[in-house]
């Protein structure tokens, strides 16, 4: 069978063919498509009660249309990413009922009844107790598992060839990790930025960090990553009184730093700490990087007496999780750079009443993390950093 582009219309027959639904008179479809990239359809009873979710990769990129072209196998690599999560943190990500990879679509869990965590941050809420450590936990849980440590190495040797992601690599190496820093078409930012846009291209220093960090990124093979980890990838909520949380959207999967999972969480988490200044609802936001990182860094901790490969001694996991952090401290930073003045901004400044100040205070908090990177060895040397920033951002704005 070919590849066939599902509109909502066609889901329930699609659902009925395939096994996952049995009384194709009690199914209604709805599209929530949200994300850059994919198709999500919503399928449902009369009575509520049962959903399921169908997610299919277009050949393109979905907010850019068929002018941008982009093969539907990175379905392929999301189906991966998911199997390989589900052996070491299944409680993290939606279930997955089946991946058809004629149609490049997955059927998964709905969770409809769960709300993304940008979304709750937005609306001013807060991240509660548990939301960054399981996130920090998660990255641990996936990145143990998939590493040296984790895997003989000839299976890692598999695995890595298995993940190789050409072509969303290449997004990534070019919107994330350089795009930013010179003339390009996919590159806007508000015209109030237009000083600070100029300086960061024309900063040969930025430049070359940004370039270290981007070699990093497409020769450090450490671990399968989820490889957008942002706080759109996450879904947060309660089911039966106790929290639940799912990380999906895992197609910029491959075999890279770890470092670069933790630091896009981290570059989130400081944006939307910069709106909830803006807005004046700061809550729990300044803990957030902290427990990420406390989440990941006790898991790893946690399971490094299983690794699998005892030459690497203990010493060699402090020296490794210390490059870890680094290589985090820099990629939240080309993060940040690349959702305010480079491709796919976030609402979580776009939508502000005057998305100016927090958006200056925040990319000159970028430019730090990456050319500070290996000075700032805490949490806190990175909220001292923010905190700055912030100060300086807001000085600057009222001269
Ligand atoms: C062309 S895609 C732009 C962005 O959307 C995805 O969520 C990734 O973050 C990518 O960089
Ligand atoms: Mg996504």
């Amino acid at each position: 069978m070919g590849y066939r582009i599902l509109e909502p219309a066609d889901v329930p027959a699609y659902l009925h063919a395939r096994g996952h639904w049995d009384d194709l008179d009690d199914i209604r479809v709805r599209e929530v498509s949200d994300g850059n990239m994919n198709r999500v359809f919503l399928a449902s009873n009369a009575a509520g009660t049962r959903g399921l979710a169908v997610k299919q990769a277009l050949p393109w990129v979905r907010i850019a249309g068929p002018s941008w072209p982009m093969s539907p196998e990175r379905a392929d690599a999301e189906a991966r990413a998911y199997e390989q999560v589900a052996g070491v943190a299944p409680d993290k990500i939606p279930a997955i009922h089946g991946y058809d990879a004629d149609n490049y679509a997955l059927v998964m869990e709905d969770m409809s009844d769960l709300e993304v965590l940008r979304t709750v941050l937005n609306e001013g809420a807060p991240y509660g107790p548990d939301t960054s450590r399981r996130i920090g936990e998660f990255v641990a849980q996936l990145t143990f598992a998939t590493s040296d440590f984790g895997m003989p190495s000839a299976e890692r040797k598999a695995l890595v060839a298995a993940s190789v992601s050409p072509e969303l690599c290449k997004i990534t190496e070019d919107v994330v990790l350089s795009e930013p820093y010179i003339e390009h078409e996919h590159n806007h930012w508000h015209p109030e930025l237009d000083d600070l846009a100029a300086e960061f291209r024309a900063d040969t220093r930025l430049r070359t960090e940004v370039a270290d960090l981007r070699h990093t990124f497409m020769t450090s093979a450490q671990a399968l990553l989820h490889g957008d980890l942002h706080t759109g990838s996450v879904m947060v909520g309660a089911r039966d009184g106790a929290p639940v949380i799912r990380v999906f959207d895992p197609e910029f999967s491959f075999v890279g730093p770890i470092g670069y999972d933790i630091g896009l969480y981290w570059a989130n988490v400081l944006v939307a700490t910069a709106r909830a200044r803006a807005l004046g609802t700061v809550t729990d936001h300044a803990a957030q990087l902290r427990l990420s990182w406390e989440g990941f860094e006790s898991e790893f901790r946690r399971l490094w007496p299983t690794r699998v490969d005892t030459f690497f001694d203990d010493a060699y996991l402090d020296r490794f999780l210390r490059r870890v952090w680094t290589d985090a401290v820099g990629f939240a930073g080309t993060e940040i750079v690349r959702r305010i003045i480079g491709f796919a901004h976030l609402t979580d400044l776009t939508t502000l009443p005057d998305p100016v100040p927090a958006s200056r205070a925040t990319l000159r908090l970028g430019r730090q993390l990456i050319l500070r990177r290996t000075e700032l060895h805490h949490p806190e040397d990175i909220e001292n950093l923010d905190a700055a920033d912030t100060a300086d951002g807001i000085r600057a704005s009222q001269v």
